[in-house]
């Protein structure tokens, strides 16, 4: 899209020009979404270096790109919820003043986009027409940013136009969130001097996630990896989104959401949390075991990671997944453990710090019984069985399009959500634990969930191996004070007529 043709929607138009004027970037590009687009950055990126196109013939239209050995994962002690006061934060957040850390960030993004093109990308949390779906605008100096969010969101023209229709009242129906974006501004904080030769995988050491909640305002500095940088994710549809929901009595959760299909027809629907890298995307794409798959039970998967709860005008409590894709975790995910995940990432896909084989696919731990004789391991280097180190980063993803999944439910872009009948807390637990059971309500539910217990895993930097107490899987990601949330849980008990049952449950890893 054309910088002359942008925007007419005067909010939007200002923010981008003062974020211009900030990271006084060489070029501007508005997303539209196209494919198009998409071969253009994609093409781009492999003769830049950043990515690796994989063979055709095994993985159509997929890439691997590998990033920098200090940017994997989710960056917990560098994320902040900045507020006016810190008891809003609550005891679990790092916390930071508001005025303070926006006049560091402006202070860090200055001149930060220098010798790189700016991307505004405007993209959509849930479906379309839904009374939750939340419109973020984000601009990054990163293309494969841009590139993710094209799997993980609904990104592009469209977008833009609703904001658009809105903002002229000439849209089909108003609803609530529309017309208004989330403005999500990201820089990887590596500008270039002219003539100076790009990394393939450009950060900086020093890095910054911040949640403007009362502003409603992402602000990220410093990676390019995952949660730190696909806006949308974390940042807006759980710490920004856990906000809104609070103040319209509905809930931001970090569950997926499982359909049940008994050979009667009857649907059931579950959401379950549980932390990053403890099989989320795994349980949702489980399918029933033969005896039953025959005798004509059925699973299907509405979402993986995250999903927005409201009591819903039926009496029950609806759920919607705000994303459009899986980021999920490659390492263990095979054909025997996940053959769902298999199918949905034979194209069309992302795959960051796996393996690459001697014929241009990916490999990771756990894929295949036997090791392949060599490989390219996540950081380049040569690799055979005898190497001491993984060949795959034990946070290595897939970014896989959601339409690509053989059991995707026939109802996941309903906008108005799926009913839950059953919420299920869980964990990764080293010792044995009950395996699951059922709390006697909704209060003694809460209870559960927020004194759940998890081991912690590769899914962010600098976490020591032991149990932590991560209640509702929500410790990372809740944007204000969890006495509050813990408040809120137990308070919307009160607007659902037919509550649904819950089930805590811990896992016993295998390995
Ligand atoms: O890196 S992400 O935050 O997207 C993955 C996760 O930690 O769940
Ligand atoms: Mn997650």
């Amino acid at each position: 899209m054309n910088e002359q043709d942008m925007t007419t929607h005067p909010a939007l138009a200002k923010w981008v020009q003062k974020m211009i004027d900030l990271c006084c970037p060489d070029r501007v590009h508005w997303c539209d979404g196209s494919q198009q687009e998409w071969d253009q950055i994609t093409e781009m990126m492999v003769a830049s270096g950043t990515f690796i196109r994989l063979n055709p013939e095994k993985r159509p239209n997929s890439f691997l790109a590998r990033s920098t050995p200090s940017d994997v994962a989710r960056v917990e002690d560098r994320t902040f919820i900045c507020t006016k006061r810190k008891d809003q934060a609550g005891p679990t957040n790092n916390w930071a003043e508001a005025g303070e850390m926006r006049e560091k960030m402006v202070g860090r993004f200055q001149g930060c986009m220098r010798g790189r093109t700016m991307y505004v990308i405007p993209f959509c949390m849930g479906p379309m027409d839904s009374t939750l779906a939340k419109i973020g605008v984000q601009v990054t100096d990163s293309p494969y940013v841009v590139v993710n969010l094209r799997i993980m969101t609904k990104m592009g023209k469209e977008v833009f136009n609703r904001l658009e229709d809105e903002k002229s009242g000439s849209a089909p129906r108003k609803r609530h969130g529309h017309g208004f974006f989330i403005p999500c501004a990201h820089t990887v904080g590596s500008p270039l001097e002219p003539g100076q030769k790009d990394a393939a995988w450009p950060c900086n050491e020093d890095k910054y996630i911040c949640h403007f909640p009362e502003t409603r305002e992402v602000w990220s500095y410093g990676s390019g990896y995952g949660g730190n940088a696909l806006l949308g994710k974390k940042c807006l549809a759980l710490r920004i989104a856990s906000n809104i929901a609070r103040e319209h009595n509905w809930m931001a959760e970090h569950m997926l959401i499982l359909g049940l299909h008994s050979p009667e027809g009857e649907k059931t629907y579950i959401s379950a949390a549980f932390p990053s890298a403890c099989g989320k995307t795994n349980l949702a794409m489980i399918v029933p075991p033969k005896p039953y798959a025959d005798a004509g039970w059925k699973t299907t998967i509405v979402g993986d990671d995250i999903a927005w709860l409201w009591p819903h005008e039926d009496g029950r409590l609806h759920a919607i997944n705000p994303e459009n894709g899986y980021f999920g975790v490659a390492p263990g995910t095979s054909y025997k453990t996940n053959p769902i995940a298999m199918e949905s990432m034979k194209a069309n896909c992302i795959f960051t710090n796996v393996a690459l084989t001697d014929d241009g696919d990916v490999w990771w731990e756990g894929l295949t019984e036997e090791k392949p004789m060599h490989l390219i391991d996540w950081q380049g280097r040569d690799w055979t069985p005898a190497s001491a180190t993984p060949a795959a980063h034990p946070n290595a993803r897939f970014t896989a399009p959601a339409s690509q999944c053989p059991t995707i439910d026939p109802d996941w872009q309903n906008p108005e959500g799926v009913p839950i009948s059953a919420i299920v807390f869980g964990g990764r637990r080293p010792s044995t634990m009950p395996l699951v059971f059922q709390a006697f309500n909704w209060s003694h539910g809460v209870y559960l969930g927020a004194t759940m217990g998890s081991e912690t895993t590769a899914a962010a930097i600098g976490l020591k191996k032991q149990v932590r107490r991560d209640p509702m899987a929500m410790l990372p990601f809740t944007g204000y004070n969890m006495g509050d949330y813990f408040g809120h849980w137990l308070s919307m008990r009160r607007q659902i007529r037919v509550l649904p049952r819950f089930f805590p449950r811990e896992l016993v890893p295998s390995g």
